[in-house]
């Protein structure tokens, strides 16, 4: 039987700490984390509504050198994490958007790391994010550290059910144009998701 599986990408400034948190919640090593050279690829097999779907996971490289190559890993994904550093302006967070809006994913996650380094928030994101939830954009927003694993854990779970739901919505939307299908909502978006080889 074919598995459903849901394309993650992570993207962001450098350092702001997306390999920390992939290794978080892939229950690896945090420790002498290496600064990303092109894409990494991982899966995981998560539990979605009490179903066991598999999430391919690709963590990308913050330096400018690479965004080029970032942008071609965007096509396709379902859920798009943008990490920004808490200890830092989130400005770059239109840079990120904009990088995205093309790809449309069903969610966006914008995900504040480093909350172990400080308690102060400095910018509005609802400024920041207000063309895109204007446009009704799927946006879960959140903060985490890469040292406290369930921080993590929850994000990538919020932006899973997010995600589900859009995936729900859209599939109305789509009986209601196309007449009373009986179709398993997921696999109509399985067959746009690409597999690791693309
Ligand atoms: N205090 C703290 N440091 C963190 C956290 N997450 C990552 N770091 C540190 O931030 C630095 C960069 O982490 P990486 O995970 O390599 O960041 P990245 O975004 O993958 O960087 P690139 O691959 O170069 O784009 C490392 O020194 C990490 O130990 C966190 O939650 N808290
Ligand atoms: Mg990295």
């Amino acid at each position: 039987m074919n598995q459903k599986r849901y394309k993650c990408t992570v993207i962001g400034d450098y350092c702001v700490g997306k390999t920390s948190i992939l290794n978080a919640y892939l229950g690896k090593s945090i420790e002498n984390v290496q600064s990303t050279l092109g894409i990494d690829f991982f899966t995981k097999s998560v539990l979605v509504k009490g179903e066991t779907v598999v999430m391919t996971l690709w963590d990308t490289a913050g330096a400018e050198r690479f965004h080029s190559l970032t942008d071609s890993y965007l096509r396709d994904s379902n859920i798009v994490i943008i990490v920004y550093d808490l200890t830092k302006s989130t400005s770059n967070l239109s840079y990120w958007m904009r990088r995205v809006e093309q790809h449309r994913p069903q969610t966006v996650g914008i995900l504040g790391n480093k909350n172990d380094m400080t308690t102060q928030y400095s910018e509005d994101l609802q400024d920041i994010l207000f063309p895109w939830t204007r446009q009704h954009w799927n946006i879960v927003n959140g903060h985490c550290s890469s040292r406290e694993t369930t921080s993590v854990k929850t994000f990538f779970k919020r932006c899973l059910l997010s995600m589900v739901k859009e995936d729900i919505n859209i599939n109305e939307t789509f009986l209601k144009l196309d007449g009373p299908f009986k179709i398993d909502t997921l696999r109509v978006k399985e067959s746009n998701i690409r597999t690791c080889c693309s």
